[in-house]
């Protein structure tokens, strides 16, 4: 049984103020027992706070970003190992914004990836669709290098508690509609490259999320495809109100 995992990405919206003051807002009404994980991913200053704040329920802090490397002479980096010491229980590597903006190819995320296992702190590996490619007479043609390569050297005994998502670059921080199918169509493709890589048994294990464009309207739809395991959630969770509702699809 695959837990539901249901993230906010806050990306850089909201500073520690505002981070912490949503946690208190929220608090009272996440889930106490652990059928469904839930999770925040905001900027690295805000994390500390929002932990102590956390204190006492079940929500996990995230961190967006980390450094490829534990420790040395790279100014402005921050690594994994301080992240974790902030309060972060996992790690987001990957997203479709630090490969777009920020140049991040796969040899990087996967340096990131070994590193942060390396720490402890979970990874969360964002794909998008250089994954999944276009539709080509009404066929969906799928190329595997993307995770094939962030995947690199990662031990099947780490596999088993790695995070994917799939995010299709369309839906990324956009107000188009996600698509349920296209949803389900990547995660399961992922799913089946997971078994190609390292066999059926953990490929059943791995959580796969989809991000992009994910509401409260459509959120019960996403997440009743079967390979989808959960959300990834941009602009729709930064108010507290659509948060909860998301964080409860299933009522
Ligand atoms: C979005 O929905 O815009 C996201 O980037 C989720 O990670």
């Amino acid at each position: 049984m695959r837990k539901p995992f249901i993230i906010a990405n806050w990306k850089m919206h909201k500073n520690i103020e505002e981070s912490v003051a949503f946690i208190n807002q929220i608090k009272a009404a996440l889930p106490q027992v652990a059928d469904e994980e839930v999770g925040i991913a905001a900027q690295a200053v805000a994390l500390s706070s929002m932990k102590q704040t956390a204190q006492g329920t079940s929500l996990q802090i995230i961190a967006q970003n980390a450094a490829s490397e534990l420790a040395g002479p790279y100014t402005g980096e921050i690594s994994a190992r301080s992240l974790a010491d902030a309060g972060a229980s996992y790690v987001m590597l990957g997203h479709l914004e630090r490969r777009r903006l920020f140049h991040e190819d796969n040899q990087i995320i996967n340096q990131k990836v070994r590193s942060a296992l390396t720490t402890g702190i979970t990874p969360i590996i964002c794909t998008d669709d250089k994954m999944v490619q276009a539709e080509v007479n009404g066929e969906i043609h799928y190329v595997f290098d993307q995770l094939k390569g962030v995947l690199k050297g990662v031990d099947p005994a780490h596999l088993q508690k790695i995070v994917l998502s799939y995010e299709p670059s369309w839906a990324v921080g956009s107000s188009q509609t996600a698509n349920p199918k296209v949803a389900q169509q990547g995660c399961h493709r992922i799913r089946q490259t997971v078994a190609n890589l390292y066999g059926s048994l953990l490929a059943d294990q791995v959580r796969i999320l989809y991000g992009g464009s994910v509401n409260p309207q459509n959120i019960g739809t996403i997440m009743a495809q079967p390979d989808v395991d959960g959300a990834l959630i941009g602009r729709a969770s930064l108010r507290p109100d659509d948060f909860l509702e998301m964080v409860n699809w299933q009522q």
